[in-house]
């Protein structure tokens, strides 16, 4: 009997610990690890459904030197001599780095060590610049490093949670757990998003501020402060640094009227949040993408530490700034230094720090300034500059602002270099050398979670072909290029030990010169016995509690912010578009497309768009529409919803062109970023957008993957029991399509007048695939027809596209974990007149298990509710 790894979610910054239990060679059962303080026992719907990815569909599973497959020697010589032929030709300015939090700290650690200690540049930068560079700029300028204030202990002790452009239900939905759990027992939840999300709609309050103007906001909010005597003098005078006119600046415009007005909300509900705030001093104020992603993202993060700072509420159970980290070692990619803005550990570009860390690895090369940050980084790469670039763990093709340009500047590139664990990825497209790495499951280290926990990722699983970890690879590269001693680990606690090391150099601490909170004494001496049994731990305990801060002179800043002047709406560009996540989905879903239960919530990429604006367009509910930017265009299907304002659209961010030929939200936001942090703008981009008419619709059902992406104009594809399905429609003639098919026995119905034609395709008697395609729109639901993808027969009734007798249409899946749809829940609600969310629960099972579900079930016996009330 195999016994269980504890090991720790592949998903997101929560770090949530899981118990992982091999169940065949490429299966493992997945449950919550209930000792691990990020979960204590629980998973959300990705967590839960882990399982189902780690099969071994789409791997890749040895180099690749273009499309051949090559030996490591081979290919680890290549680009070693490739990277050292560049330097020595253009200088080390001329390659760079771009990695990633889904990294693990000692891949990352020894990707730094290269590039900023022995290539001798700083142009290694890493999707977190697109996550988290805001929160980082905005912690430095508030604190001095790098530090998160809060724990998620002190959800527990908050009085008040505010979320800032934060959809945790969603992205965070076992954080959101305990913050539910908190409210149940009298805490207030505030949510601010322009969008009414479900995280917002269990809120006890919701602002839905006009996008960008979270700095207006807050300033408000800290001027009604001063007013109303909530500011903690004793604590500013004693541990604040407080620039001159600051109380000037932020009382400009800052009246409750002139701010309900930039804001566009009602003056009585910021004044209920304004009191809110003043009447809970245990206030956690929780922020993420909203926040960060912004031009104005660092100054938006300083109105939050300024509000904290200026009542004193930091340091204190319950009461601190917090930024939540996305990926799941989003805060191990800081914490070794993976930012080009940053050296290591903590420590900044200046001649001591530089000295400093050259003297502990011992390296020829320093950098002696930044890097390129990802923007600027990839403008570079198109302008020629960077002649050599190594891509790991990230999918820039899809997630840099202005993919098109970014593709392009790839595919111009004279050495593309891709680590990934998937064979073809938008990114890998362009790579002249593919290296395989070892996946979630087979890797071993040590990720940070976003309250500093630090946990360990265990192998579960034998490595897969001649897949290897990052850091091997990394390492392999660094010695071929001749730095063989600084490069010899031979295992991951190595490195890890080595990190540690350099955590404590020359470190005395906080208020000492060169001294920082980032410290990890003790585990530099953890042998590898102690590194393999590494129980979860958080280093910084409860940061700033003896109101010391690691600046000059131990105070923390407040810093001047203003509100940018609010842009009238441009005469092409009359809407403000914002992107972000799906519940179910990560990223570019390399890893939970591959699920049928995670591909139910949502199965298409959709607009979001507000009744009127869509009325006035003439876009309809379920049709499709064309997002335009000055960037470039993409299809999506239009969903009609009055939870997003009017003039506001709103895109996924998951689909690639592996997935989907419309539905791509990278195309189009701006390569403009923060001026301090670096972070691009994503989340508002001018826009327009027209509705896009189609001649013909259908959809395709088939065991296996289609050999190629169809040529239509839409086409989107889901994960099946089985095999995919695919949504689709387009102009012209149809027909083309047939040639996707697999080869069969055929069967077809076509119906010339209603332009309607129906095609199975069977293969020893089972169905292989099947293609329906209308031009009058009606199409029958085609879960029947995913479900005869399983059955050793097919049915005789195929090109019905049902089965005999009567139809149940379950409606779009609400509870992943026991496949429960939207249909069968409204029924449920009203036949058994279920009152509660544990009632529905009881009935049937939905929201009974990860709970990531619990707050649309909440929402429908809301509307439920409305509607017998009325
Ligand atoms: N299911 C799922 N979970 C994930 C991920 C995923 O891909 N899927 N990715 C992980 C990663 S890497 C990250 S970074 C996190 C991101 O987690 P979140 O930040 O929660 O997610 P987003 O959907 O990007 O954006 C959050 C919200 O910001 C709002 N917003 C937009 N503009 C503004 C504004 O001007 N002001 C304010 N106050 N709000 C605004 C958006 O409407 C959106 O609802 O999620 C992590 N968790
Ligand atoms: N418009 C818009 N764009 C955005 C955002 C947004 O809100 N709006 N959000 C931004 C944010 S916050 C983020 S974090 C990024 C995320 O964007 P990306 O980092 O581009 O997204 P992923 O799909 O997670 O890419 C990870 C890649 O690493 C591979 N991989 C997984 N595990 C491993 C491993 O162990 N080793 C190696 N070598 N490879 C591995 C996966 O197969 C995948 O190809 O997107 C950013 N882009
Ligand atoms: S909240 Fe969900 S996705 Fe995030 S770490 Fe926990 S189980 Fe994984
Ligand atoms: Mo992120």
């Amino acid at each position: 009997m195999s016994t269980s790894v504890r090991t720790t979610c592949a998903y997101c910054g929560v770090g949530c610990g899981i118990l992982a239990t091999p169940t065949g060679a490429r299966s493992a059962s997945i449950a919550g690890d209930p000792d691990h303080p990020a979960n204590r026992g629980k998973l959300c719907s990705k967590g839960t459904h882990l399982g189902e990815t780690i099969g071994l569909e789409g791997r890749l599973l040895t180099p690749m030197i273009g499309q051949r497959r090559a030996s490591w020697d081979k290919a680890l010589d290549l680009v070693a001599r490739r990277f050292r032929d560049t330097i020595a030709q253009h200088g080390p300015g001329s390659v760079a780095f771009y990695v990633s939090g889904q990294l693990l700290t000692e891949d990352y650690y020894v990707a730094n060590k290269l590039m900023k200690g022995f290539i001798g540049s700083a142009n290694i930068d890493t999707n977190s610049r697109l996550c988290m560079a805001s929160a980082v700029a905005g912690h430095n300028r508030a604190f001095g490093e790098d530090i998160v204030a809060a724990s998620y202990d002190d959800l527990d002790a908050a009085d008040l949670i505010v979320l800032v452009g934060s959809n945790t239900a969603w992205c965070h939905p076992i954080v959101y757990q305990r913050i539910r759990a908190r409210c149940a027992a009298g805490a207030k939840l505030v949510v601010i998003d322009p969008r009414r999300t479900e995280t917002a709609d269990e809120a006890d309050l919701h602002l839905a501020i006009r996008p960008g103007t979270d700095v207006a906001l807050m300033n408000g909010l800290l001027a009604w402060c001063r007013e109303a005597g909530v500011i903690d003098d004793v604590y500013l005078a004693a541990h604040v640094a407080t620039p001159e006119n600051f109380w000037d600046r932020v009382g400009e415009g800052s009246d409750l009227w002139s701010v309900a007005r930039i804001c566009d909300v009602p003056p009585q509900d910021l004044r209920r949040f304004f009191e809110l705030f003043a009447a809970h001093p245990r206030t956690v104020t929780m922020f993420s993408q909203g926040v960060n992603q912004s031009l104005s993202g660092t100054d938006q993060v300083n109105a939050i530490t300024n509000l904290h700072l200026a009542t004193g509420r930091i340091g204190k159970p319950g009461a601190a700034p917090f930024s939540i980290t996305g990926q799941p070692n989003a805060m191990g990619g800081r914490e070794v230094g993976g930012l080009a803005s940053s050296l290591a550990a903590h420590m900044d570009f200046t001649p001591d720090n530089i000295a400093r860390v050259g003297r502990f690895w011992a390296a020829p090369n320093m950098a002696t300034k930044a890097g390129l940050k990802a923007v600027d980084l990839f403008r570079e790469l198109g302008h020629g500059r960077i002649k050599a670039i190594w891509v790991m763990a990230t999918n820039p093709a899809v997630s840099m602002p202005d993919a098109g340009r970014v593709r392009e500047a790839l595919a111009a590139c004279p050495f593309v270099v891709v680590s990934d664990v998937i064979a073809e990825t938008d990114t890998s497209l362009h790579a002249h050398v593919r290296l395989p790495a070892t996946a979630w499951g087979e890797k071993d280290g040590t990720v940070t979670n976003s309250d500093r926990t630090v946990s360990r990722q265990r192998a579960f699983l034998p490595p897969p072909g001649e897949a290897q970890p990052d850091w091997w690879i990394v390492t392999q590269v660094a010695r071929r290029m001749g730095w063989k001693t600084a490069f010899a680990y031979d295992r991951a606690a190595d490195i890890w030990r080595e990190h540690c090391r350099l955590s404590t150099y020359e470190n005395g601490g906080a208020g000492s010169p060169g001294g920082r909170l980032f410290a990890l004494p003790g585990h530099a001496a953890a042998g590898n016995a102690a590194y393999d049994a590494m129980a979860p731990f958080r280093w910084g305990g409860a940061p700033f509690a003896d109101g010391r801060f690691p600046t000059a002179d131990g105070r923390a800043r407040l810093v001047s912010v203003a509100q940018k002047p609010v842009a009238a709406p441009l005469a092409n560009w009359p809407m403000t578009l914002n992107t972000g996540r799906y519940r179910d989905h990560w990223h570019s879903m390399t890893r939970t497309g591959l699920s049928p239960k995670l591909a139910r919530h949502r199965e298409e990429p959709l607009v979001e768009i507000h009744p009127d604006d869509a009325a006035r367009l003439g876009i309809v509910d379920r049709g499709l529409a064309r997002v335009i930017t000055p960037q470039g265009d993409s299809v999506f299907r239009a969903s009609v919803v009055a939870t997003q304002r009017a003039g506001d659209l709103f895109v996924p961010i998951h689909w690639t062109d592996h997935t989907a030929r419309g539905g791509r939200a990278g195309l189009l936001p701006r390569p403009l970023a923060d001026s301090v942090s670096g972070q691009p703008g994503f989340k508002l981009t001018p826009a327009r957008i027209e509705p896009v008419a189609s001649a013909w619709r259908g959809f395709a059902v088939m065991r296996g993957e289609l050999a190629t992406m169809p040529d239509c104009l839409w086409a989107t594809r889901v994960a099946v029991p089985c095999g995919t399905a695919w949504d689709l429609a387009g102009d012209g003639d149809p027909a083309g399509l047939e040639t996707l098919l697999p080869k069969g026995q055929r069967i077809e119905a076509i119906d010339a007048a209603r332009g309607s034609r129906r095609i199975a395709i069977l293969s020893g008697g089972r169905l292989a695939a099947a293609l329906f395609v209308a031009r009058d729109g009606a199409l029958p639901p085609r879960d029947w027809l995913v479900a005869q993808l399983s059955e050793a027969v097919a049915a005789p009734t195929l090109l019905a596209g049902r089965a005999p007798g009567v139809q149940v249409d379950r409606g779009p899946i609400v509870c992943a974990c026991f496949d429960v749809g939207l249909k069968t829940i409204l029924s449920a609600i009203a036949d058994q007149h279920l009152a509660d969310v544990a009632a529905i629960g009881t009935a049937l099972g939905a929201g009974s298990n990860c709970g990531s579900c619990r707050p649309a079930l909440a929402k429908l016996l809301a509307s439920e509710g409305s509607i017998h009330a009325a």
